[in-house]
């Protein structure tokens, strides 16, 4: 018996890198054009990822839906994500608004978990946008839409962010609350250090 493996994704999973890096790529050029306008640059950098096989099979289950392209392509709605990594707190809310405004771009969720840290400590400004492609999608149209997520962080909530979640999968943690309440800590001095760094900033551009 021949076992065939096929992606959850189906066969709309050669389409995914190739939507990722076209709506990357609108990011860069609003970071382009931005420097072009006023010398500065809006991010430091630019993460693009598809969901792997693995995390989109844990995450239906966890949501308890079935493993179907149409559950990973429809109701979970980050298969294409983009990070965007900014030097500053107010450079995210810029680049929020750079995203609305792009054509074939739809918000329909966001979520400021900058404002409002989550008890955790975990800040990041989240969005999940309905995007317009050149390809074909689940619900059989062509033009077809597909969803994007797209996190924006400052460094600091970026560095804070990839070692907790590296810490998460640690299950020998002898003091879990100790540790959660630790983390909780350095995410609010980060957060401290973020506001000192945006109005440093701030009082440069007063002297100009
Ligand atoms: P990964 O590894 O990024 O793929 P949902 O997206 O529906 O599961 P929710 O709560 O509605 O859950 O979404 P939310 O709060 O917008 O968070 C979704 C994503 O944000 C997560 O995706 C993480 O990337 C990130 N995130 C949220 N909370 C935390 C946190 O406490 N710590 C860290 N490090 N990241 C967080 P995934 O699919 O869980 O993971």
């Amino acid at each position: 018996m021949i076992i065939v493996a096929t992606s959850i994704y189906g066969e709309y999973e050669a389409y995914l890198p190739q939507i990722l890096e076209e709506m990357m790529n609108k990011i860069r050029v609003i970071n382009q054009e931005y420097k072009e306008n006023r010398n500065c640059k809006l991010y430091e950098h630019l993460i693009g990822r598809i969901k792997t096989e693995n995390s989109m099979r844990e995450k239906c289950q966890r949501k308890g839906l079935a493993m179907s392209t149409k559950n990973a392509l429809w109701e979970i709605k980050d298969a294409i994500a983009i990070r965007v990594v900014c030097g500053f707190v107010d450079d995210i809310y810029t680049m929020v608004e750079q995203l609305r405004a792009l054509s074939g771009w739809r918000v329909i969720q966001e979520k400021d978990y900058v404002k409002n840290a989550k008890p955790n400590g975990y800040r990041s400004y989240h969005m999940i946008f309905d995007i317009v492609t050149k390809f074909p999608d689940i619900n059989g149209r062509q033009p077809g839409h597909y969803y994007l997520e797209v996190q924006l962080r400052t460094i600091a909530m970026d560095s804070w962010a990839s070692l907790e979640h590296e810490m998460k999968y640690k299950h020998d943690i002898k003091d879990p609350e100790k540790i959660t309440k630790e983390l909780k800590r350095c995410a609010d001095e980060l957060a401290s250090c973020d506001i000192s760094m945006q109005t440093i900033r701030q009082l440069i551009h007063e002297e100009d």
